[in-house]
């Protein structure tokens, strides 16, 4: 299987590495924008060095309730660290957006992939990813970042996800977004209860029938804390058990903030398989 993003073809016959790389002045206490950038440049060319396959470069928090950020401060965040990655790494980046004018903006400085926790539900976003030549991750969510936490609920939450990935697959692909350019996501902990997040990862299999490879997010989630009930700055362990399980059931590119570890244990699973 392989996910066209333009410049790239990435051969997803194993597991693929997205490394997350966040552009958030905010989490970086005093020194701004421009230490936030140079913070992101060294963050992300230190995950490349550990075998990430892909960087996710986000500029605007999807925590639950977080505050959102202007057009103008997402650009701020991410253009720079996109045009100075493209000099530097020859792996595609990808552009953490929903903003179909910062998918537009990061396509232009290089990146080679949309990922819309939307799935491309906002006005202009099916435009701005099918006139370029970018690959797409379509994610499910339940609600806004501000309210997905309040009680979630489904019928059937794996054919409820199923259903409204096979509609967002659909509109993409009548907006002239070709299926090899697709990936799916089921959006682990977007709208969803500790739950709703296990039945999905026990049924993960049956997301294949949807016929595109599946991304997957789990590292260091809220969904690990409760199971081992360590804050998320210590999930390192669970999120590599996390990985290794989601692997071998199929999913084919894995979202995670620990590279080194996550790429050492698909290299166990590979070999055993
Ligand atoms: C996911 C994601 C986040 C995910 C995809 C976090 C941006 C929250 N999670 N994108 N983004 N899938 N495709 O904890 O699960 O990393 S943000």
């Amino acid at each position: 299987m392989i996910f066209d993003c333009g410049k790239f073809q990435l051969d997803l016959t194993t597991p693929r590495v997205m490394g997350i790389v966040n552009v958030t002045p905010d989490s970086f206490s005093d020194g701004g924008k421009f230490a936030a950038t140079n913070l992101a440049i060294e963050h992300a060319l230190k995950l490349a060095s550990e075998g990430a396959d892909i960087l996710d470069i986000g500029g605007e928090s999807t925590r639950p309730n977080a505050t959102p950020v202007s057009l103008q401060e997402e650009l701020d965040r991410v253009i720079p660290v996109i045009e100075s990655l493209v000099g530097q790494i020859n792996i595609p980046l990808s552009i953490d957006t929903y903003k179909p004018q910062v998918m537009q903006a990061a396509i232009a400085a290089g990146a080679s992939i949309v990922n819309d926790v939307r799935a491309l539900q906002e006005e202009g976003a099916l435009d701005a990813v099918a006139k370029s030549d970018a690959g797409v991750c379509l994610m499910h969510m339940q609600g806004t970042p501000q309210t997905m936490q309040n009680n979630p609920h489904y019928d059937d939450v794996v054919n409820d996800i199923k259903f409204f990935l096979k509609m967002r697959l659909q509109a993409s692909i009548h907006a002239g977004i070709q299926a090899s350019r697709i990936v799916l996501d089921p959006g682990f902990g977007f709208g969803k209860t500790r739950e709703h997040n296990i039945t999905l990862i026990q049924q993960l299999e049956s997301f294949a029938t949807l016929g595109q490879p599946l991304l997957v997010g789990l590292s260091r989630k809220s969904v690990l804390g409760q199971v081992t009930g360590n804050d998320v700055d210590a999930r390192l362990y669970a999120s590599i058990a996390a990985s290794v399980i989601v692997a071998q059931k199929g999913a084919k590119i894995l979202r995670v903030h620990d590279v080194k570890a996550t790429v050492e244990a698909l290299k166990v699973v590979a070999a055993i398989q």
